[in-house]
């Protein structure tokens, strides 16, 4: 096995650079040609070696300035050229490839997604359609000519601006594109097939037409609006907030159904997943309409943050993916609610990207070390990365932030650039000294924050110590000091915020922690203070203070913050759970506190002062949000205690949940944050009901009266979970009806693979020969296979190791076929160190019978590798 790792440190200028690319793709399923004629320049007078980068295609020919070329070198990802007779700095090298779309399952290159085709490049994908400068930091001028059969691919799509077209006179047509905007060939994009087209326009505030078109599978016009009414919504706010104009005179977006990940930026021509696409009331959920309109908001964002200006290096890729993520969230919370989008934004950050830090696969938000590229597409990568700039944000504020936007644009508009050139425009825009914040891009880990306080009454001085510690983590043992923006507020004891000084001056609520140990001290204070720390998440650290329970209770009614207040909420929640866990533990009964059952349900009956905000509240965690409270997770012990936790509340609260459940009405489905709101906590009533005595026939009640896809599946999750008598005729109608379509099949593939049944292993393998599965489909593999290894800790987690087992045969498979599917799917195996030794063994024999796999990939193999260090 070859894996060489690349290190950030080893960056260097390329020697030769691209700066004009003809492509000429002669397209069939089995068969397709790929003439590349391309424009290079010596930059370095002194290279002699062009080596290019190439794999999995079968190389035909190759001509340097229209003439046979001999002098190169081959091996199984590269191809070098000898230049040393070559005394001119401009030349031509024309190369002819085969390529083979239909057999390219891995989704990346040229591959065949349905009866069309369609290109993956990102990251380095482009080097399995030709031999390339296949780095981000060689720019290029594209134009692509696409001949293919004329009824089976209709439509042949490329970056940019369509420039002519023609039949031919057997049965086959060409269209010709070319992109005026110099790009990297991770950028590039083809598409060919037959599809139904929605078309629309938009005006940029200078007054250009912009034509919009959105392909999607023949017969799903009727779910193509939402996403072009979301397209136009961010074409809208980019200008609105960020100043930001479209820049070619056409956006296409193509909506395929074999995608390894959500959806690629290529420079006018967007490839979708479809699940982020299409959407009808009856198809899709809130949640999903919600995905789609971020997720085409990012790719858009991209032409800028991404496209315009790109990245130097792949170890950059936080420049453009960080700062597109915060864009994406700030649309969201601009569009629909700022606080519920926080939330759910740091349910993901302290789930998922807290769990990576304390992994195998640690690493900083630019990482220094990459084996394989794709593995870096990872929640810190893009949420912790975007959660830097969120506290960039937070210490400029949004004018010197804008103004440093303004600053960055310009001097690096139409370059590759790194991520220094981005805090360097921060820099100089704010007149601020960011050089201890730089930190937080060579630094892995979760910082952790510990607070404690002390009034005096006599001077009325209150003040809080702070310290910082960032635990070592796998790929680095050593750990500096941060800058860490800490927001805070005070509240009387009943809950009226007090004025921040200090003598005679007023004190920003963003306290700058710079040090390992550092006291603020706020004067003027004549009552015991309830701090509230750490507001709206100003930094991505965990924190530590010893609230008391009068303390957490006046934050959760009073806090002016709503973050606040549901993090108090998930505070109450954990400690709920950890003491019921060592009671579980210790063989004692389960009890849960009658005064946090009183809190919620002062909520629950108050509901209408803030609809979502008390649906967030009363959302238990689920066990994978619990899991990350211990270093060692008990996977039986935590789903059980949750589940006690639920069915208490559920008790308790049965009457009020009823009467709420009963006052809210929606007759007509609409998609606005108001009946969002509503129908969320409607749901959530109904999932807490489900395990009352009156489950079985409010949900199923629910379920046949649902007018939309939100409430149809709340209904049947809350069957499945709660094992309501219901269930299985429940799941077999939503079956019957959805067969036939994939991606809402996707929805009850999941429930399946999380049904809390001793038995839903065996469930889980009899559904892989489910007529609407494919293992093809990364979709499918994802909402089987994934959900059952992620979301079904108890099950996956079995003391018999058969959900080890069957995980290992599945990646077995899927090596093969797809390893990038694979290599994210690995994820919960390689963490054994948090569970206990006997798990810990079993899932090291998995790893170990997966290192053994012949033709294993540089994917799966970076991973297994760190893992069993
Ligand atoms: N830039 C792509 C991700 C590419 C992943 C390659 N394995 C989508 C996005 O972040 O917008
Ligand atoms: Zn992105």
């Amino acid at each position: 096995m070859q894996a060489k790792a690349k290190y950030r440190k080893d960056y260097r200028k390329p020697d030769f650079t691209v700066t004009d690319i003809f492509l000429d793709f002669q397209l069939d399923p089995k068969k397709t040609i790929v003439t590349a004629i391309s424009q290079y320049q010596r930059l370095n007078p002194e290279a002699t070696k062009l080596r290019l980068d190439g794999n999995s295609f079968q190389f035909s020919t190759l001509k340097l300035n229209g003439k046979d070329f001999k002098q190169f070198e081959q091996d199984g990802e590269s191809l070098t050229l000898d230049l040393s007779q070559l005394n001119t700095t401009d030349f031509e090298v024309e190369i002819v490839t085969i390529l083979n779309p239909e057999k390219n399952t891995s989704l990346q290159g040229l591959y065949q997604s349905g009866d069309g085709i369609c290109t993956q490049c990102e990251a380095e994908g482009f080097r399995q359609i030709t031999y390339m400068l296949d780095r981000p930091d060689v720019l290029a001028r594209y134009t692509t000519k696409i001949t293919a059969e004329k009824s089976k691919y209709p439509y042949l799509l490329s970056n940019g601006n369509r420039i002519a077209s023609g039949d031919l006179d057997d049965g086959r047509h060409w269209v010709e594109w070319n992109d005026p905007f110099p790009k990297p060939s991770y950028l590039f994009a083809l598409v060919a097939g037959d599809f139904d087209v929605l078309t629309d326009s938009f005006i940029t505030k200078s007054g250009r037409k912009v034509a919009l078109e959105l392909f999607v599978d023949r017969g799903n016009l009727d779910r193509a609006d939402w996403a072009m009414q979301s397209l136009k919504r961010s074409m809208k706010w980019d200008e609105e907030r960020f100043g930001l104009e479209y820049d070619l005179d056409i956006y296409m977006i193509v909506a395929v159904d074999f995608f390894n990940m959500g959806a690629m930026e290529n420079k006018g021509l967007n490839i979708f997943n479809s699940k982020f696409v299409l959407a009808n009331p009856q198809t899709a959920t809130d949640e999903d309409y919600l995905a789609i309109e971020s997720v085409i908001a990012h790719e858009y964002f991209h032409n800028w943050t991404g496209n315009r200006i790109t990245c130097r290096d792949w170890f950059q890729l936080s420049l453009k993916e960080g700062l597109t993520v915060f864009r994406d969230q700030e649309f969201t919370s601009d569009l629909w609610s700022r606080s519920g989008k926080r939330i759910e934004d740091v349910r993901l950050l302290r789930t998922a990207q807290f769990a990576e830090d304390a992994s195998p696969m640690a690493h900083p938000i630019r990482p220094d070390k990459v084996i394989e590229m794709n593995n870096f597409y990872t929640v810190t990568v893009y949420e912790k990365g975007a959660e830097v700039i969120r506290m960039l944000h937070t210490l400029l504020g949004e004018q010197l932030f804008q103004k440093g936007m303004q600053l960055y644009v310009a001097e690096n508009d139409g370059k590759a650039a790194t991520c220094e050139d981005f805090v360097s425009a921060m820099e100089r825009a704010s007149a601020l000294d960011l050089t201890q914040f730089r930190r937080w891009y060579s630094q892995s880990g979760t910082p952790e924050l510990t607070i404690s306080d002390n009034y005096d009454e006599q001077s009325a001085v209150y003040s809080l110590h702070v310290s910082q510690t960032t635990p070592p983590t796998a790929d680095q043992m050593e750990k500096v000091d941060l800058h860490i923006p800490l927001k805070i507020a005070l509240y009387d004891k009943v809950g009226k915020p007090l004025v921040l000084k200090h003598h005679d001056n007023l004190v920003n609520s963003v306290l700058n922690v710079t040090q390992s140990e550092q006291t603020f001290e706020f004067t003027d204070i004549h009552t015991k203070p309830v701090p509230a720390l750490l507001g709206d998440f100003s930094a991505p650290v965990k924190l530590h203070y010893d609230y008391n329970a009068a303390q957490l209770s006046t934050l959760l009614r009073h806090a002016e913050n709503h973050f606040v207040r549901w993090d108090v909420a998930q505070m109450l929640y954990a400690a709920e759970l950890r003491r019921n866990l060592t009671r579980h533990q210790q063989g004692k009964p389960l009890e849960f506190s009658a005064d946090i059952l009183a809190e919620l349900y002062q909520i629950l009956e108050s509901y209408q002062q803030n609809v979502e905000l008390t649906t967030l509240i009363l959302t238990l965690p689920k066990v994978t949000e619990f899991a990350e409270l211990f270093k060692t997770i008990d996977p039986e012990g935590i789903t059980l205690v949750r589940d006690f936790m639920v069915r208490t509340i559920a008790d308790n609260l049965k009457q009020s949940f009823l009467k709420v459940y009963n006052e809210i009405r929606l007759d007509t489905y609409r998609v606005t944050a108001g009946d969002i709101a509503l129908r969320g906590l409607r749901n959530l009533c109904v999932s807490y009901l489900a395990y009352t005595t009156v489950g079985n026939s409010v949900v199923n009640k629910h379920y046949t009266y649902a007018n939309n896809m939100t409430d149809t599946l709340a209904a049947l999750s809350a069957a499945t979970k709660a094992q309501l008598p219901c269930r299985d005729s429940l799941l077999v109608d939503f079956e019957n009806r959805w067969q036939h379509d994939g991606l809402v099949m996707d929805k009850w593939f999941m429930l399946q693979a999380t049904r809390p049944d001793e038995d839903v292993l065996l469930k889980v393998m009899q559904l892989m020969d489910h007529p609407s599965f494919n293992f093809n489909n990364p979709n499918r593999v994802r909402s089987l296979v994934g959900s059952f290894a992620n979301q079904n800790v108890k099950a996956f987690h079995a003391i018999d190791g058969s959900g080890y087992r069957f995980l290992t045969d599945i990646l077995i498979r899927l090596n093969e076929s797809n390893p990038q599917v694979a290599s994210r799917l690995i994820e919960p195996l390689i963490r054994f160190s948090r569970y206990d030794g006997q798990r810990q063994t079993l899932m090291k024999r998995a790893l170990e019978r997966l290192s053994e796999v012949e033709n294993l990939s540089r994917d799966l193999y970076e991973k297994i590798e760190k893992a069993l260090q």
